[in-house]
């Protein structure tokens, strides 16, 4: 195995997704906070054009008092700034052999941002929603997956969707959402994987059943084969990814360094758990790394680990362990849709 996935024929349909979407440069985790343009960006179908002016927010279905919000109104409420990792489900997707179709995501869907909104349980509090059981959000995109025409909705139980980190998103590293990542609301859920965060909300819907649409029931689960139900998929599992060290030559990007000290940096996180610990492979055998304390409670901490490198060809290797004892596997476990695959990352490399 390289750092780069498997081989095997990509398809026109990934090759198209792969250059809508876009992942995180892995060099970019030298910043705390993503910029912008570095973030990694994940979008179904196309990139709803809202009119800001023209846009509302409804909140409808099993609530006290029905309301609908428009930009200002939301915007005045008490705002609130959580420092978050985000993380796409499908983030090494394209290391599974056979690869599920789908974007070929290899270890970069992942960034953190500053978002800033509005609290949803506070809102939720004031409209009241007595006996639902989850909350529906509706964004404005639209298309056909799963053999279905629909609109990219998610749902969340009652008890996670107002927890008191979950926002109604208006800006990004304190600026206006930019278009594809939501403009101008959207949902943002620290600690699970990315499909939870909504994006172009219009629509919150209190539910007194659990919701069955598509990105809920059918998309998103663990299963082995397309005729079980699966386990739904939730929180990030833990990763950590390092910087790669070195220069890398172009196209191939192996790795190539110094002989020396060389100071191997990079991120982990996790969704269920604060991470404990951090160890960087080296040819098989495994070291501590120092981890700092993360950015905020839900985002990535920085670990280093300082390497005496001696030439030749090494195999570099980083793992995070959380304060539930989830770690990584060594092994990739795979699932029909090719989610959750935290399988330790790899980085062969060329001393000098
Ligand atoms: N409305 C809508 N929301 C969405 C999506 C989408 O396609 N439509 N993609 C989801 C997925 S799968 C991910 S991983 C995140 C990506 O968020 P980002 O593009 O801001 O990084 O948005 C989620 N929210
Ligand atoms: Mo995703």
């Amino acid at each position: 195995m390289t750092d780069l996935g498997r081989s095997g024929e990509i398809t026109p349909a990934e090759l198209a997704l792969a250059t809508r979407n876009r992942g995180m440069p892995l060099e970019g985790m030298r910043h705390d906070v993503t910029p912008v343009g570095l973030h990694y960006l994940l979008v179904h179908f196309d990139i709803p054009a809202l009119d800001p002016e023209r846009w509302r927010l409804r909140i409808t279905g099993a609530v006290e008092r029905e309301v609908e919000l428009d930009l200002d109104e939301i915007r005045s409420r008490p705002a609130k700034t959580v420092t978050a990792t985000m993380e796409c489900a499908g983030n090494g997707r394209a290391r599974l052999e056979p690869r599920p179709i789908s974007q070929p995501w290899l270890n970069e869907a992942i960034g953190t941002a500053r978002w800033t909104g509005a609290p949803l349980g506070e809102l939720l509090a004031e409209v009241g929603i007595g006996d639902a059981v989850e909350l529906v959000f509706t964004g404005a995109d639209h298309g056909i997956e799963g053999g279905e025409e629909l609109d990219y909705a998610r749902s969340l139980p009652v008890g996670e969707a107002t927890r008191p980190s979950v926002l109604l998103a208006y800006e990004m590293n304190g600026r206006p959402l930019e278009p594809q990542h939501g403009y101008p609301l959207r949902l943002l859920v620290p600690g699970w994987y990315g499909m939870t965060s909504v994006k172009w909300l219009t629509r919150i819907e209190a539910v007194t059943e659990p919701f069955r649409g598509f990105h809920q029931a059918t998309a998103y689960h663990y299963k082995q084969s397309d005729d079980e139900p699966g386990e739904p998929v939730t929180r990030i599992r833990p990763r950590a990814l390092m910087i790669p060290p070195g220069f890398p030559d172009f196209p191939e990007r192996r790795r190539y360094l110094d002989r020396g000290h060389v100071t191997v940096t990079g991120r982990a996180w996790s969704g269920l758990a604060p991470i404990e610990r951090v160890e960087i492979g080296v040819d098989g055998e495994w070291h501590e790394a120092e981890l700092d304390e993360p950015i905020d409670e839900w985002a990535w901490c920085r670990w280093s680990w300082p390497w005496d490198a001696e030439p030749g060809e090494h195999l570099l290797a980083c793992r995070a362990t959380d304060a539930g004892g989830e770690s990584q596997p060594l092994e990739q476990p795979w699932n029909v849709q090719g989610l959750g695959n935290n399988l330790v990352q790899q980085v062969p490399v060329l001393v000098r």
